[in-house]
């Protein structure tokens, strides 16, 4: 079990109005353990509000509690805390809003990237927990939070996204054990993984068909991209999700690590990486500007896609041969 440290638990309790926030373009983890902290926060009988630049993604609307969270926090707060993510600037519109209206208040910051540039007032971050929502778990244990269905659900949702549902190599029995402990709790584990991650729409065989054709192996790199008119005709670049496209070509035998470039506006352009498990992608990632785990990362630069993509093979094929991998 993780612990958090005493500092941290002191300023959530003198914290009366806090700010929860999470990543742009969130996944399972962000949106879970965002509801999961706010469900423990009302436990707490705080007053707080939950924040996300983009909204949150349609395969995550099954969660009770999704329609609270706004893009526009406004509030007298005293505590901000910031969800899974590795540095300032993954927040987004949020923490510039953070800057500019209340850069006097504390900030927590609670994450499990290896990545993380520890840019909070207290900073509790542990690179071997499988989630963030894993985190948030055993804060409430910590609490002595009772485990309900509204805490339990949402901390499912982020460890099974983050996990693949438990099939990535940090997942230990203690992972299974909390997973257990949440159902017990009254969470679904068929309702999380057909909603997160099992379920696409239609569109999103027609998005893969149009990208499928331009997957490319470099070495032992598989890549495939997706131009802006392509993101325009699936959501646009706020409400845009490829569905695990990354994943699905990490699974090529032939490769080691996989990419989907996505140009998110014109010379805005965010890769995915993933790797095989043993080679690692988060350092390659760090250089490029972003950040994340060993096994999933990425990060987003400005600048034309042939260029990105140059760039950031070329990191990769040096990180790989470092690695011995050719
Ligand atoms: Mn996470």
């Amino acid at each position: 079990m993780f612990k958090p440290t005493d500092e941290l638990l002191q300023y959530i309790e003198q914290g009366q109005d806090i700010l929860v926030m999470s990543h742009i373009a969130p996944d399972g983890d962000a949106v879970g353990s965002l509801l999961g902290m706010g469900a423990l926060l009302k436990w707490l009988d705080k007053n707080y509000v939950l924040a996300l630049q983009d909204p949150v993604p349609e395969q995550f609307r099954y969660l009770p509690g999704h329609e609270q969270v706004t893009s526009n926090p406004i509030g007298d707060f005293d505590l901000v805390i910031g969800l899974d993510a590795s540095d300032p600037e993954r927040f987004g519109r949020l923490f510039q809003l953070y800057e500019e209206e209340f850069p006097s208040i504390p900030l927590v910051v609670i994450d499990h990237h290896i990545t993380n540039t520890y840019f909070g007032t207290v900073n509790w971050v542990e690179p071997n927990a499988v989630a963030t929502a894993e985190l948030i778990f055993d804060l409430s244990e910590v609490l002595g939070a009772p485990k309900t269905e509204e805490l339990a659900l949402p901390l499912l949702n982020g460890l099974v996204t983050d996990t693949l549902c438990f099939r990535t190599p940090n997942v230990v029995p203690r992972t299974l054990e909390i997973a257990a402990s949440l159902m017990n709790a009254g969470a679904s584990l068929s309702l999380v993984t057909e909603n997160a991650l099992n379920m696409k729409p239609f569109s999103m065989v027609k998005l893969w068909a149009e990208t499928l054709p331009t997957a490319t192996m470099v070495g032992k790199i598989i890549y495939a991209e997706i131009p802006y008119h392509v993101v325009e005709k699936y959501g646009g670049k706020d409400n845009y999700n490829s569905g695990g496209l990354v994943n699905f070509l990490a699974a090529v035998k032939e490769a080691a690590v996989a990419v989907v470039f996505t140009e998110r506006g014109p010379q805005v352009v965010d890769a995915s990486i993933r790797s095989r498990p043993g080679v690692d992608v988060s350092k390659a990632a760090f250089e490029l500007g972003g950040g994340g785990h060993p096994q999933a990362a990425g990060c987003t630069i400005r600048a034309p896609l042939p260029e990105v993509k140059e760039k950031v093979i070329g990191t990769l094929l040096r990180h790989l041969k470092e690695q011995g991998i050719e």
